[in-house]
């Protein structure tokens, strides 16, 4: 049983309580790991070790910094295997994709941010007697909390920016999932970065996060999360101004019109519907189908699902895994009884999955397809963040733009179709942060990310990413 400890100061510490919390393997039911119970004494312990680190990380030129987050980037590489097994392990999510995505990308966002930061444009406008110059200087202390479904991949997506603007980070990890975080403070401190610039607490979100949220001395928040959670989170930090990111929930629309390639546009749809076991905010788990193609489409997407391979995470041809927990599974679960009684049919899925002995305690569930429910029904409309998708038919494009837009989210979405031209007209109509034509999570770094409504305020991704964890000044000076 692997004990992990808070890393505080640039030092392996255990929480001031004494407490630990279990981490399971979602995919067996084995407690294989404890974590600390960190409460607001842990906090205020780590935000001073980030407060005082903070005015020498800050004083590092912009190429120091650069160095840095390319150091860690080519530490993690080193190991990215153990990365991915150890995501797998702590997720449920298969091991070919804890490879291609969570290990691949955690790498990958330290580099970016590296290069993005050397990239950085310094404004200044002048006017006929002064010259304004616009100085980005880091906020401090920032907080950042993250899920469970795409663990290190997201934390690292919010450390390296926020390095890069010469903040120092205090971070909670999902209490899920907390392994490849405990697995990066290894490296940190294995390279050295300087104490207190990276401090990661661990424990529950009630107590430990929202420590860190209530923190006076924490200048910003970035939280990735659910949306109830979210309303939360911005509740505490506003009366603070803080500077807050919210990355929240969705409900995102797959469209597929009725010139689309059918060949492109099942699998799309599928890998958009089911990805991670559905448990990516990106998922598209609402489909409108053209009525003219609806029969044809419907039939074509319930083989390519049933040809999904559901089993062992850790088996190299697994393509789909266990959910993160069994709550999870229950919640899941309580939408596919849910939509029976809305009237729903279920075509695909909607039981656990006959596995080995090994699996039996595992938190498995069947790629889940309903069809025949309102598209404005609760299961079509309220996140389920799972393996379960509905189908819904469609007449004409004003109509499924009024579908699209109808729920209280606004992430992402994605249109299929070989009239480009219309494809884009429909994504601007589409009211949320991103949508795809003929692909979907085709990711750009450099692009904005996030979402509109009750998806979340804010954008992050590339130089808005930059300017989020700094803040602007103006100098104005007079001519001579
Ligand atoms: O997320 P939570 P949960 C959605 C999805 C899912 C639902 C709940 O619908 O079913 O959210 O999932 C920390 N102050 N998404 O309960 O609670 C928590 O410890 C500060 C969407 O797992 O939002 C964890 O580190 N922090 C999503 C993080 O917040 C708090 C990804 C997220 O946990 C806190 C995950 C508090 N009061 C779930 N309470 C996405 N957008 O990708 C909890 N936390």
């Amino acid at each position: 049983m692997e004990e992990i400890l808070n890393f505080i100061g640039g030092k392996f510490t255990p929480c001031s309580s004494g407490q630990s919390i279990d981490n399971l393997a979602p995919a067996t039911g084995e407690v294989y790991s404890k974590i600390p119970r960190s409460d607001a004494t842990d906090v205020d312990i780590a935000v001073a070790a980030a407060e005082s680190a903070q005015p020498a990380w800050s004083a590092l030129s912009r190429n120091e910094r650069s160095a840095w987050l390319v150091r860690i980037a080519e530490a993690l590489e080193t190991r990215s295997e153990e990365i991915a097994v150890a995501e797998s392990r702590d997720t449920g999510k298969p091991i070919s994709l804890a490879r291609a995505v969570d290990s691949t990308r955690s790498v990958n966002n330290f580099r970016f941010f590296a290069k993005m930061l050397g990239e950085r444009q310094q404004e200044t406008y002048a006017m006929s007697d002064a010259t304004n110059h616009v100085v980005d200087k880091p906020i401090g202390v920032v907080g950042l909390i993250t899920p469970w479904n795409l663990p290190l991949y997201l934390l690292s997506w919010k450390i390296a920016p926020a390095l890069a603007m010469g903040n120092t980070v205090v971070a909670k990890p999902s209490e899920l999932t907390p392994m490849t975080a405990h697995l990066l403070c290894e490296i940190l401190a294995d390279i050295g970065l300087p104490a207190g610039v990276v401090n990661v607490v661990h424990g529950y979100g009630g107590e430990c996060g929202a420590a860190i949220v209530a923190h006076p001395k924490v200048g910003a928040i970035s939280f990735t999360g659910g949306t109830a959670t979210g309303r939360v989170v911005a509740a505490s930090a506003a009366p603070m101004f803080k500077k807050l990111s919210l990355e929240l929930g969705g409900k995102n629309a797959t469209i597929i019109l009725e010139d689309a390639d059918l060949d492109l546009a099942v699998a799309g749809a599928a890998r958009a519907a089911f990805m991670n076991q559905g448990q990516v905010c990106l998922c598209g788990s609402r489909i409108f189908i053209a009525d003219s193609i609806r029969p044809e489409f419907t039939r074509r997407f319930v083989e390519q699902v049933e040809k999904m391979v559901v089993g062992d995470p850790s088996f190299e041809d697994t393509e789909f895994g266990s959910l993160v927990s069994h709550e999870h599974r229950d919640k899941v679960e309580s939408y596919i009884e849910l939509a029976l009684r809305e009237g729903g049919t279920i075509l695909s899925g909607g039981a656990r999955p006959e596995l080995s002995a090994r699996l039996d305690s595992g938190a498995f569930l069947l790629p889940t397809i309903i069809d025949g429910l309102a598209q404005d029904s609760r299961c079509a409309s309220e996140e389920i963040f799972g393996p379960v998708v509905t189908l819904h038919g469609f007449s004409s494009d004003a109509e499924v733009i009024g579908f699209a837009n109808s729920t209280e989210y606004g992430l992402a979405g994605s249109v299929w179709t070989t009239d480009l031209g219309r494809g884009r007209a429909m994504a601007e109509s589409i009211d949320s942060g991103m949508v795809w034509v003929n692909c979907w999570l085709h990711r750009d770094l450099r692009v904005p990310f996030g979402g509109t409504k009750n998806s979340g305020v804010g954008r992050e991704g590339g130089q808005r990413s930059l300017a989020f964890y700094s803040e602007a000044m103006n100098i104005c000076i007079l001519d001579d």
